[in-house]
């Protein structure tokens, strides 16, 4: 049956007598029920992937992409006068994320169906996700923002558990999110649910009354934790997460045969993170309920999990005071203090102990002690946690410690978000690359190719106008297409450095004003979301909202450059910013930054990176080699090593570079203060001179100029679009299939 047939059968009209909304509701069904046939269950082990956070986006197109209806879709679409872009608009995004790690375990699951692997996500279905950002006066506010509407991508089961908590319980149910791998089998996401959830907790905005567990587990992607009662809800909600999964677990593995005793033959979980780690406990608490001794429930525990680690920032390794678990999980208490024994009377090292001098609770530790492998998520970020942040285990354990260095799917991120380069790549190489991304490399044979080349900067200039006019379209935003698209989009954090290329804005601005005119205009735009309490994440954000303000208001600077900040900024914003991008900014500072996924995503989609010597970002210079990236910035070891010493004062940067000088005291210019709030101004300026804990002023001087030599380099049209072509070339390592085998090989073995 062809969709226009499905629509006819659903609502008796086809679809050009039908509203964008049936169609898209029909569409909804009809891939659900392509879908189906496409499942299947197979082999004795499976993978079950625990994630607090999966950012999935929009999922119409990318199903019938991957299910290899999208062509014929759209066809027929256009046949009776109706727009597949209209249709995706109608379909709200999930936002069950904060960023990177979130997304890459939607990268994983697209890799897994893909390559056939028996592997499921599990996860908890929030009900409204991160919040909805939107711009008032210059500040963020954070609104609810539901994506579950009646017709949703969500299929109800008929699972559920009792989850019991310290003094009280409740009831789970499991929603099911087709998985549709590229060509290949349906696996699932599960989701798993309150049944009493109750969204009239919500009050002004994003506030609801944190207390009423019973209600509210799984209203909000976890709350932010500046404040004791969001830290507790927090630990309710891992552990109503990974209770549900340890029980489908067991469920699932006995259902197959497992006797508990060889479930590492059934099963393998991967921690994402340590938001799941209670798994540990939980599975290990549940298999004495089932008769094993501690002993052997500890054993056979430790046979099936593994770790990856995605932060080196101390300050975001999840340690729980001892009281919250007793209120909160009371049953795991025993069994911590018990893991806890056994690493103390084996290892005499209070650096390894899982419960610490605090009384609290180390998370990592436990996967650590009781998990098969730990792995991090690019080879720098691996060497670091070998080298300083977990080289006490490392010492302990070095044959659990690896990398996966991540990846991206290419489907959502090449084939879906950016068809006009994909269907040239396709004309120049054939379709090999789309099942296997290693294949790009024979784009090196074009690379002095003038026709190619041409091609390619036009294919540019063309996203560049998409880009452009939907920012009209959707955000009333202005752009000149003939600028240089230079765009920095990831979550608002201090160590990602977005304060930097604010201050470069700045430092242009003034360039300007002088008369030292860019060859070409500018346009630097920002995409960010900041953590509700994070304070200074906020005042950078509303720098940024002002210096937009202010120079794309100023008749003599805004020709030559313009700030650009996209409100609400996620997957579905991304999929139209990362085609369009000539310059892609990946300026944390060196050791800071796991690995970065963008930063895959833009090379692959022909931008080129400015960026420091961190994270994926040692691996993409490695590949496209120096003259095909513009680099900068202090070395990560210079960093650790400064660290070390704590003698780092930014105000020696501040008062030796007039440049920069000028640039941090503008913050607090009359200008800028008549367009914002002296106090936020006056906060951030102060932070950056009396603290700058993330070293900026150190790199402006080389930022500045890399930058410059970046637009300059721009200017050398064949030149600029061999980078280009050199990066899409490469790009093929950064695939998550690759990612997902290696994972497979080396650490699930199914
Ligand atoms: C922890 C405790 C309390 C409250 C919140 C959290 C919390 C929440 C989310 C801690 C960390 C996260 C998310 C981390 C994250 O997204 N990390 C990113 O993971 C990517 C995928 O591996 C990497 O590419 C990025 O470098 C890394 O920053």
């Amino acid at each position: 049956m062809t969709a226009n047939e499905y629509v006819k059968s659903r609502f008796g009209r086809f679809m050009g007598e039908c509203t964008n909304e049936e169609i898209y509701t029909a569409l909804l069904e009809y891939v659900k029920e392509q879908a189906k046939e496409k499942e299947s269950s197979q082999g004795k082990k499976k993978l079950y992937y625990i994630s607090a956070e999966f950012l999935i986006g929009k999922l119409l197109s990318n199903n019938l992409i991957n299910l290899g209806l999208y062509d014929e879709v759209t066809k027929e679409l256009e046949k009776c006068g109706k727009s597949m872009a209209d249709i995706e608009e109608i379909e709200l995004e999930p936002s069950l994320g904060n960023g990177g790690l979130g997304r890459l375990a939607a990268c994983f699951l697209d890799s897994i169906a893909t390559l056939g692997l028996n592997g499921d996500g599990v996860g908890l279905n929030y009900h409204l996700g991160l919040f909805r950002q939107v711009f008032e006066h210059n500040l963020q506010k954070e609104e609810p923002n539901p994506w579950i509407t009646p017709q949703s991508w969500l299929t109800k089961t008929d699972k559920t558990y009792k989850i019991h908590f310290g003094g009280f319980s409740v009831q789970s149910r499991m929603y099911d999110i087709d998985v549709v791998g590229y060509e290949n089998r349906t696996t699932k996401l599960h989701l798993f649910d309150l049944e009493s959830v109750d969204e009239s907790l919500i009050q002004d905005g994003i506030t609801f009354d944190k207390s009423q567990y019973a209600k509210n587990l799984t209203l909000f992607l976890y709350p932010d934790d500046c404040d004791e009662s969001g830290r507790l809800l927090r630990v309710y909600q891992q552990y109503f997460m990974v209770s549900n999964a340890a029980r489908l677990i067991l469920d699932e593995c006995t259902a197959k045969g497992s006797n508990l005793y060889d479930l590492a033959d059934y099963a393998v979980i991967q921690i994402n993170d340590t938001h799941p780690t209670m798994v540990i406990p939980e599975l290990i608490r549940l298999l004495m309920e089932r008769g094993l001794t501690i002993d052997e429930a500890i054993g056979v525990v430790s046979k099936t999990c593994a770790y990856t680690n995605h932060t080196i920032l101390a300050e975001a390794l999840e340690k729980w005071p001892m009281h919250f678990m007793q209120q909160a999980v009371p049953q795991l208490v025993p069994i911590i203090f018990e893991l806890n024994n056994r690493v103390n009377q084996k290892y005499h090292d209070p650096a390894v102990a899982i419960i610490n001098g605090d009384n609290c609770v180390c998370m990592a530790h436990i996967d650590i002690h009781y998990g098969i492998s730990v792995n991090g998520v690019a080879a720098l970020h691996t060497d670091i946690l070998k080298e300083t942040e977990l080289n006490h285990f490392y010492r302990l354990y070095p044959e659990k410690f690896n990398n996966k260095t991540n990846g991206i799917t290419f489907r959502r991120w090449l084939l879906y978000c950016n068809p006009q380069l994909s269907s040239y790549i396709e004309e120049l190489i054939g379709p090999g690359f789309k099942k296997d991304a290693m294949e790009l490399e024979k784009l090196a044979g074009f690379v002095n190719d003038d026709a190619v080349l041409e091609k390619l900067l036009a294919i540019k200039e063309a996203r560049k106008i998409v880009l452009r006019d939907y920012l009209k379209h959707t955000q009333n935003i202005e752009i000149n297409a003939d600028s240089v698209y230079d765009i920095q989009i990831k979550r608002l954090h201090e160590y990602k450095r977005q304060q930097m290329n604010a201050l470069y804005v700045i430092h242009k601005y003034f360039e300007i004003k002088e008369g030292k005119l860019p060859v070409r205009p500018i346009t630097v735009f920002f995409g960010a979301k900041a953590a509700p309490a994070y304070i200074i994440a906020k005042d950078i954000i509303h720098l940024i909202l002002c210096l937009s303000e202010i120079i794309n208001n100023d008749p003599q600077v805004s020709p030559y450059l313009k700030v650009v900040m996209v409100e609400n900024y996620n997957v579905t914003l991304a999929e139209k910013l990362i085609p369009a991008c000539d310059i892609s900014e990946q300026i944390s500072l060196a050791s800071k930054e796991a690995s970065g996924t963008s930063n895959m995503k833009f090379m692959l989609n022909g931008a080129v990176t400015l960026g420091t010597k961190d994270g994926a970002n040692v691996e993409i210079a490695d590949l496209v080699g120096e003259d095909n990236i513009f680099t900068f910035g202090e070395s990560s070891q210079t960093v650790i090593d400064r660290y070390a010493r704590a003698d780092y004062v930014s105000r020696d940067y501040y008062e030796k570079d007039e440049e920069l000088k000028r640039a941090v005291d503008f913050i607090i210019s009359d200008e800028v203060k008549a367009v914002g709030c002296t106090q936020n101004l006056e906060r951030l300026y102060h932070e950056l001179l009396n603290k700058d804990w993330f070293m900026t002023f150190p790199d402006f001087k080389d930022y500045v100029e890399t930058k410059d030599k970046a637009l300059a380099a721009y200017e050398d049209r064949k030149a600029w679009a061999k980078m280009m072509l050199v990066n899409i070339s490469k790009a093929g390592f950064f695939s998550a299939d690759r990612t997902i085998a290696q994972y497979n090989d080396e650490i699930w073995k199914l």
